[in-house]
């Protein structure tokens, strides 16, 4: 996700970090750098200015914060203005987007866009992810412009098993489908009516009446402009054209898992006023995003994404373990049952390339892709069965393990007692890991522990 952009901007901050001290010309040439830089990536030259203007106004009358030096503090005013310009304002604290209910029982919403920007995609995908929050939702197929969009909002609706209501398009038409089907989901005592309707090419005229009528008929609590991130400023332009004829809540920006430039992300809401609620990073029904204007600001910045990893390891090891592991590591008093606990929370936490991305420094290069082939599935089953074969005391202790121990460990486990060393020998590098770990804090360093090398 905008490699370009990041690449750019890291290169400026690295060289201004490396100043102990920052005149204002120092600045100046840097902030000149970025702007340049959000131009390459395409983001309109009235916000890039704006941008940079409050940057540098920020940075130069900035208090001198103790724990930052000079060349972080810039970096922190630009992030803190980049998550402001991705909407993030204070009104919204962290800028964490998404979609709510409406106190009505059913809660309609309509998803509105070009032709291929993804709004069909988009629908199966809001009601996976509102599955996974409890709640229930009715597919609504009214685009009856194309054949085809019907049939595949059907094959959606059965891979996911969510139901999805349709009518014949030779006999039917779009605002009566929305209103039909609107009736169906209070029937069904679904929470979520979700809209699919038709596109063009372009904004025409008859589509925008069609998509108000249904808005009428249906009276959305959300409607959500899907825009493909990759077409840039015309993201921007399409933007402003719906919103004035149907009246957005939202926007979703698609395929964010290309090459977009970042133009489109970076502009669209300070010009339209319109938050994005949603990302799609991918193809499949699982490829979409909740919106942090916070942490795409530090993905862009290449900070890492910090925040998703804790929320995603807070969601995989329960609160309790997390503090008790907290207090072994830092004591280095963990033991084996402890290591396979870790095990387990990373396979949970998610495909290893994945997490990678989001620590800081990791996101690029083939480092990653090293250490994630370092613990494939084959070889966490294997460490897993050998624990498991292990009793309590050799857990604890493991260096009582001698050689009869190691014997019935493998014939227990089905390995090999070379497994058992190997196994053991990581964990000896773990604890080390473990006392450099709190020394230097590094993140790195945790991952190091489950890459095991
Ligand atoms: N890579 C990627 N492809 C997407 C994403 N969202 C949609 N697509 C693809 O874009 C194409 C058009 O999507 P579709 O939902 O049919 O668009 P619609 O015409 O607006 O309904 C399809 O090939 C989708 O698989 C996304 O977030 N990432
Ligand atoms: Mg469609």
């Amino acid at each position: 996700m905008f490699e370009n952009l990041t690449e750019r901007l890291t290169g400026i901050f690295n060289r201004l970090s490396s100043k102990g001290r920052l005149t204002d010309k120092d600045i100046d040439e840097a902030l000149s750098l970025v702007r340049r830089s959000l131009l390459e990536a395409d983001v309109n030259f009235r916000v890039a200015r704006d941008f940079v203007g409050r940057v540098k106004e920020r940075a130069q009358g900035a208090e001198v914060l103790e724990s930052l030096t000079p060349g972080q503090q810039v970096v922190k005013i630009v992030h803190d203005e980049l998550t402001a310009l991705l909407g993030g304002g204070s009104s919204t604290g962290s800028g964490r987007a998404g979609i709510t209910l409406s106190s009505q029982p059913v809660s309609a919403l309509m998803l509105v866009g070009l032709q291929g920007s993804g709004k069909t995609t988009t629908a199966a995908k809001l009601a996976l992810e509102q599955r996974k929050q409890g709640h229930r939702s009715l597919l609504i197929a009214a685009d009856l412009r194309r054949p085809a969009a019907i049939q595949q909002l059907e094959t959606l609706g059965k891979q996911l098993d969510i139901p999805v209501y349709s009518e014949d398009p030779k006999s039917s038409n779009a605002v009566r489908v929305a209103g039909n089907g609107l009736a169906r989901a209070a029937e069904l005592g679904v929470n979520w009516a979700i809209i699919d309707t038709g596109g063009r090419l372009q904004i025409d005229d008859e589509l925008m009446a069609e998509l108000a009528d249904i808005g009428r008929a249906v009276n959305p609590h959300e409607t959500l402009l899907v825009v493909d991130a990759m077409t840039g400023q015309d993201a921007v332009n399409t933007a402003e054209g719906f919103h004035q004829r149907v009246g957005l809540t939202g926007l979703v920006m698609s395929k964010m898992d290309g090459d977009a430039r970042g133009g489109a992300a970076l502009s669209i809401t300070s010009i339209t006023g319109v938050p994005i609620k949603y990302m799609g990073v991918g193809e499949r029904s699982d490829g979409l995003e909740v919106f942090h204007a916070d942490r795409l600001a530090s993905r862009i910045l290449a900070m890492g994404d910090v925040l998703t990893l804790i929320e995603r390891a807070q969601e995989a090891v329960d609160e309790k373990k997390a503090k008790e592991m907290e207090r072994k590591f830092r004591q280095a008093s963990f033991d084996l049952n402890d290591f396979l606990d870790q095990l387990q929370s990373v396979k949970k936490m998610g495909s290893l390339d994945q997490i990678m991305e989001l620590i800081p420094g990791m996101g690029q290069g083939g480092r990653n892709k090293m250490m994630a082939g370092d613990l494939d599935e084959g070889r966490l089953r294997r460490i897993e069965a050998i624990i498991r074969s292990m009793t309590p005391e050799e857990r604890q202790r493991p260096e009582i393990i001698n050689g009869s121990r190691r014997r019935r460990i493998s014939r227990g486990s089905g390995t090999t007692p070379q497994d058992i060393n190997q196994l053991l020998n990581q964990f000896k590098q773990t604890q080390k890991l473990v006392r450099q770990m709190n020394r230097s804090r590094n993140p790195a360093s945790l991952m190091k522990i489950f890459g095991g090398r």
